[in-house]
């Protein structure tokens, strides 16, 4: 049995329900509650510290494993999926070195869009678990803006500026379209592989994809756009859409 803890309108999430998905692999889906989630997710995990989310839990009689980041998750379903594989091996190296731009990239759209979305009350209340009825919504503001300033905390976002976030973003996409003008195949590698997943999930905060298992509010997604980004780089949208349309 598998259980994949996540959030519906997380990069990172998406980056692991690709990988699973792409390789059929099937799984049961929790969404995970900022803040008040962590006693749950601490004891699914059996660990304690630095927990996030994505998080799969596998359960066998053979023995529990368990992967607490989505590039780990990834590996797992490519180890055990039969789709072409997503990591060949001669180029793990490359592909770990997008990730890690991804996260650099990622990790400072979220600085932007916790800004964004502490200055937007549509946006808390969205924000708020889908059980917290409408009318109480306008009441739990403060609920929101905890969850807000425990993952500028957690990621310690307010160590840069608002404008260093929004370069750090900018230079990783100037990276990737430096990287795609250099290949033939459309792809970052000789084929379609995770590097490709990872990268068009960096533009997650630049313009969110549109894909039924992506759940995201209104106001939220306005929070994840970098509208002068989204037209600078309209291109690399254009590519991350196109591996939507025939990958996921
Ligand atoms: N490197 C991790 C990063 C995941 C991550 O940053 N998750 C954040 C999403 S905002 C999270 O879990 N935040 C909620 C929390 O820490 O409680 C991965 O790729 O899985």
């Amino acid at each position: 049995m598998r259980e994949l803890i996540g959030l519906a309108y997380s990069p990172w999430t998406e980056k692991a329900r690709w990988a699973l998905d792409y390789h059929h692999i099937p799984y049961g889906y929790s969404e995970h509650l900022i803040i008040f989630g962590m006693p749950w997710l601490y004891y699914k995990m059996k660990s304690f510290g630095d927990i996030t989310v994505p998080a799969l839990i596998c359960t066998s009689p053979d023995g529990d494993e368990r992967f607490g980041d989505s590039f780990d998750i990834a590996l797992y379903a490519d180890r055990i999926g039969n789709e072409k594989s997503l990591f060949p091996s001669k180029y793990l190296d490359k592909i770990s070195h997008y990730n890690e731009l991804s996260e650099t990239a990622l990790d400072a759209a979220r600085a932007l869009v916790m800004e964004r979305m502490q200055k937007n009350p549509q946006a808390l209340m969205e924000a708020l678990p889908s059980w917290v009825p409408d009318f109480l919504r306008p009441y739990l503001l403060f609920v929101a803006k905890t969850g807000i300033s425990y993952i500028r905390h957690e990621f310690q976002s307010s160590k840069k500026t608002i404008d260093q976030h929004q370069q750090i973003l900018r230079n990783v996409l100037l990276e990737l379209r430096n990287d795609l003008k250099n290949t033939s195949s459309g792809y970052l590698l000789e084929n379609f592989s995770y590097a490709d997943i990872t990268m068009a999930l960096a533009l997650h905060g630049v313009l969110p994809a549109m894909h039924p298992r992506l759940k995201i509010s209104p106001a939220i997604k306005k929070s994840w756009s970098t509208p002068e980004l989204a037209s600078e780089f309209s291109d690399l949208i254009h590519w991350r859409d196109n591996l939507y349309q025939k990958f996921r």
